[in-house]
C-alpha cells in the first residue's frame, strides 16, 4: 500500500480523502436513551441526525491504524445529552486514543466489571482508552463536539453489549446542570 495525506477541516471535522461516512439518526439509536417516549417524538418529527463519523479508508488489519473524526450534534433527547452508540473494541486488548478539536463533552468508559471512568471533553483535550474499556461519547455543550480518533487496525467494534444493557451511567442536564446519574435500567 502507498502512503497518503489526507485534509481534515478543523472546524467542521469533514475529511477529504477516500472516506466511510457513517451517519447516525436517532432511529439507528432506538432503546440506547433512557426516555423513550422523548425518543419516538422525535423520531416522528425529524429523526435528526445525532453524529457524523468521517473513517478513512485504510485496510482493517493489524499492523495498520484506523482513523476518522466524530461530529456530534449538540442537543438532549428529553434529558439526555446526545451520544455516539457506543462500543467495545471486538478485538477488546485494543486501545484508542481522542483528540478533541472542538466543543466540549464526556468521554464515559466502562469496563466488564462495570468499574465506570468519565473524562472531561475539551479543545486539546488528548484521551486515552486503554484495552478493555467500552467507550461512549457524549456532547455537553452547545456546539458540535468533534474529535479525531486513532486506533489499531485489527480492534473492530462490538456493539451487541452496549445495544442490550447500555452503561450504567448516564449523563444528563438536571436544572441547567450537567449530572451523571444511575441508568434506571442498567
Ligand atoms: C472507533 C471510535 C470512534 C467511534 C465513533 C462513533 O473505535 O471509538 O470513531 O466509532 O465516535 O461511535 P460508535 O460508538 O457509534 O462507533
Ligand atoms: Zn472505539
Amino acid at each position: 500500500m502507498e502512503p497518503f495525506n489526507s485534509y481534515l477541516n478543523f472546524n467542521t471535522g469533514e475529511i477529504l480523502a477516500n472516506c466511510n461516512i457513517i451517519v447516525r439518526h436517532l432511529s439507528d439509536m432506538k432503546g440506547m436513551y433512557y426516555d423513550l417516549k422523548a425518543t419516538q417524538k422525535i423520531i416522528n418529527e425529524d429523526d435528526r441526525v445525532i453524529y457524523k463519523v468521517y473513517n478513512i479508508d485504510v485496510p482493517e488489519k493489524y499492523g495498520h491504524l484506523q482513523h476518522c473524526t466524530s461530529i456530534i450534534y449538540p442537543g438532549r433527547v428529553g434529558d439526555e445529552f446526545h451520544m455516539t452508540k457506543g462500543h467495545f473494541h471486538a478485538q477488546e486488548d485494543t486501545a484508542e486514543i481522542y483528540l478533541v478539536l472542538q466543543g466540549t463533552g464526556k468521554l464515559l468508559m466502562q469496563k466488564k466489571d462495570t468499574e465506570v471512568k468519565i473524562l472531561d471533553m475539551q479543545s486539546g483535550s488528548i484521551s486515552y482508552i486503554p484495552p478493555y474499556w467500552a467507550h461512549r461519547t457524549i456532547n455537553t455543550g452547545n456546539t458540535p463536539l468533534i474529535f479525531f480518533a486513532v486506533y489499531p487496525g485489527e480492534a473492530g467494534h462490538n456493539y451487541g453489549i452496549i445495544e442490550n444493557k447500555g452503561f450504567c451511567k448516564l449523563i444528563v442536564e438536571r436544572n441547567g446542570q450537567i449530572k451523571v446519574i444511575d441508568n434506571p435500567n442498567y
